[in-house]
């Protein structure tokens, strides 16, 4: 598939101001600083469609992004970060409950982990919630360019065992910075998405 369009649709923090039709979704999960913008901005080619930031929290609302005017990719806001204050952390947990509990067509959920560290029990607690509603989840490993070629394999290995994954569920290394994983990553959306 190649991303010929892309746009901003919508913001929302709460379900009313989510869009109103049936087009499919994949949503980008996981922990503040991860890399979800910046993943999205990688497939789409496009450097500043979300806002990137070395701060974590930067992405605090529900940003529905419209592709080839065929499906959704929506940026979720990170969770884990000490110094996000208390409120914006139990807001977060209701803002994003409420969008993976509530959505008809949302046909995968791309969970990304730091490639770099074991899952959290936060990135865990999603996981299994993920798999309890039964969404389909996809687990991405974000900058892979941080750690050398030989300790992928190790990495990965951690990443899958801590999350419990099955042999056949995949886990794809992604690079926001060497351009990565982006050919794997879009063959899956465009298996779901349509
Ligand atoms: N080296 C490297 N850095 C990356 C990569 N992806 C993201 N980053 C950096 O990580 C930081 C966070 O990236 P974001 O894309 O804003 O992360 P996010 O998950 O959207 O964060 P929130 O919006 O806070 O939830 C930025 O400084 C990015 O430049 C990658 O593949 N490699
Ligand atoms: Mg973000």
């Amino acid at each position: 598939m190649i991303i010929k369009k892309a746009e901003l649709a919508a913001i929302a923090v709460r379900a009313n101001g989510y869009p109103n039709d049936d087009m499919p979704e994949i949503a980008f999960a996981g922990r503040s600083n991860v890399g979800k913008s910046s993943l999205l901005n990688l497939l789409t080619g496009r450097r500043r469609l979300a806002k990137v930031s070395g701060n974590p929290g930067k992405t605090r609302t529900i940003n529905f992004y419209l592709i080839n005017d065929e499906f959704r990719i929506v940026d979720l806001p990170g969770y884990g970060y000490a110094k996000i204050s208390k409120s914006v952390t139990e807001n977060w947990g209701e803002m994003v409950e409420t969008y993976l509990k509530g959505r008809k067509r949302l046909v995968l959920v791309v969970l990304l982990a730091d490639i770099r560290h074991k899952p959290s029990e936060q990135d865990i607690q999603l996981f299994e919630w993920l798999r309890h509603y039964e969404l389909n989840t996809l687990v991405v490993a974000t900058k892979a360019d941080k750690i050398s070629r030989g300790a992928t394999a190790g990495n990965l290995r951690i990443i899958r065992e801590s999350l419990g994954l099955s042999p056949s569920e995949t886990v794809i290394p992604v690079s926001a910075l060497k351009r990565t994983g982006v050919e794997e990553l879009l063959a899956a959306i465009e298996s779901v998405a349509r």
